[in-house]
């Protein structure tokens, strides 16, 4: 009876260790997954670096920086998303994805912008999905609504006529206007070098194994962009004639060289080609150049943001054909996006960063625009 008694004392005490020693080996496991003791980087639960990309930060370690969240990057860089409190689930989606597929690696900061207050919910909604840092601000008055010399009768009169998608819309245009002339001189981005442009309800589709923002300093690139579609012409009828005519006015702000062919075709016309912006890697000193600002006024006069429904993917590109060379500007063809209606899906998806998309179904890329970029010289 005794002897009974203790071999189920002893049984028990084994299995109390047993689960002990199983939670310890969890626990270990689960932290070197995510970031090791040392600070040198990331590995997986067998000792193996995650990444591969050393020389553009693949390695997260020493000489390029420092990578753990909340430590000044290598690069002054963030994701950057204008937003509104509704978008929440969207954008908790697009989140999760750019963190499983990149940042929880890198912990670049988020900015989170809004015409209104962000409500808490939203605050602790975006909050709860990264370790990096995030931040919410509001708009300048100034950056949101009309400016004086805007007609807003004429503005209603083609929003209530209008036949093309979001033509209707006053925000749409407001938000328009601010991404092509305002986002950049927001408080909160004065201090940052780079932007990387996020939005709701976006997939990343494959990993990305090294620091887009370094790979963009380190080759001294301007701007990298994704998609490349044509521009409804109904959204930017004159937008053409009106960036020709300051083209016109200010030949001393024209470079030599330039990528003015990708958006004029041989007959001079408008080929409508345009990055999406959406998903765009810039090198903010761009937009803060006296030559986009001076482009950026001139169209802001226009009033084709109201009278029209400028967007500011074509007016970004517009500025990009006119201002850069071939050589500033990066296809990240490597990075698998889709956002809603357009996808690029990688060559060779399957070897390449464990994406998820069919490359015949990411057809974006295979029209005009795509292939006149690989034209231009
Ligand atoms: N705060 C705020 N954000 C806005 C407003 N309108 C659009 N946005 C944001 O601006 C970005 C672009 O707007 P979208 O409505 O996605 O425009 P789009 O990409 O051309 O159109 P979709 O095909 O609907 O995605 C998104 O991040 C939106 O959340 C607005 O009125 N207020
Ligand atoms: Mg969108």
């Amino acid at each position: 009876m005794l002897g009974s008694r203790r071999a189920v004392a002893v049984a028990k005490f084994v299995g109390v260790l047993a689960v002990l020693g199983l939670l310890l080996h969890l626990g270990t496991t689960l932290f070197s997954t995510r970031y090791n003791t040392t600070g040198q980087g990331f590995f997986d639960m067998w000792g193996n670096s995650l990444a591969t990309n050393a020389e553009y930060g693949g390695s997260q370690s020493g000489a390029q920086g420092d990578y753990r969240p909340g430590t000044p990057k290598p690069v002054k860089g963030a994701l950057v998303a204008l937003v509104r409190n509704e978008d929440l689930y969207g954008m908790r989606k697009s989140i999760r994805e750019l963190e499983d597929r990149w940042n929880h690696k890198y912990n670049y900061p988020y900015i989170f912008l809004n015409d209104k207050p962000f409500t808490d919910k939203f605050k602790k909604g975006v909050q709860d999905l990264t370790k990096a840092t995030v931040q919410f601000g509001t708009l300048e008055p100034e950056s949101w609504g009309y400016p004086s010399w805007i007609d807003q009768e004429k503005a209603r009169t083609e929003r209530e006529t209008a036949k093309y998608i979001k033509g209707h819309s006053e925000s749409y245009r407001f938000m328009c206007r601010f991404q092509s002339g305002f986002v950049y001189k927001h408080p909160m981005l004065v201090d940052l070098d780079y932007y990387w442009r996020i939005e709701p309800d976006v997939h990343y589709y494959c990993d990305i194994d090294y620091d887009p923002f370094l790979y963009m300093k380190t080759n001294g690139l301007k701007y990298g962009w994704n998609i490349a579609p044509t521009e409804y012409e109904p959204t930017v009828r004159t937008l053409w004639n009106v960036t020709q005519e300051f083209m016109i006015r200010n030949p001393d702000m024209l470079p030599k060289e330039s990528m003015i062919d990708w958006v004029r075709d041989s007959n001079g016309a408008y080929t409508r080609c345009h990055f999406w912006s959406n998903f765009e890697i810039v090198d903010l000193s761009f937009y803060r150049s006296p030559q986009y600002e001076a482009y950026f006024n001139f169209l802001d006069r226009a009033g084709g943001f109201f009278y029209e429904r400028w967007g500011d993917a074509p007016i970004h590109s517009l500025a990009v054909a006119m201002f850069l060379k071939k050589s500033d500007v990066h296809y990240f063809d490597d990075i698998g996006y889709y956002h809603p209606a357009m996808s690029h899906c990688p060559d060779g998806s399957k070897e390449r960063g464990k994406c998820v998309c069919d490359p015949k179904e990411g057809w974006a890329n295979g029209f005009g625009c795509a292939k006149l970029w690989r034209q231009i010289s």
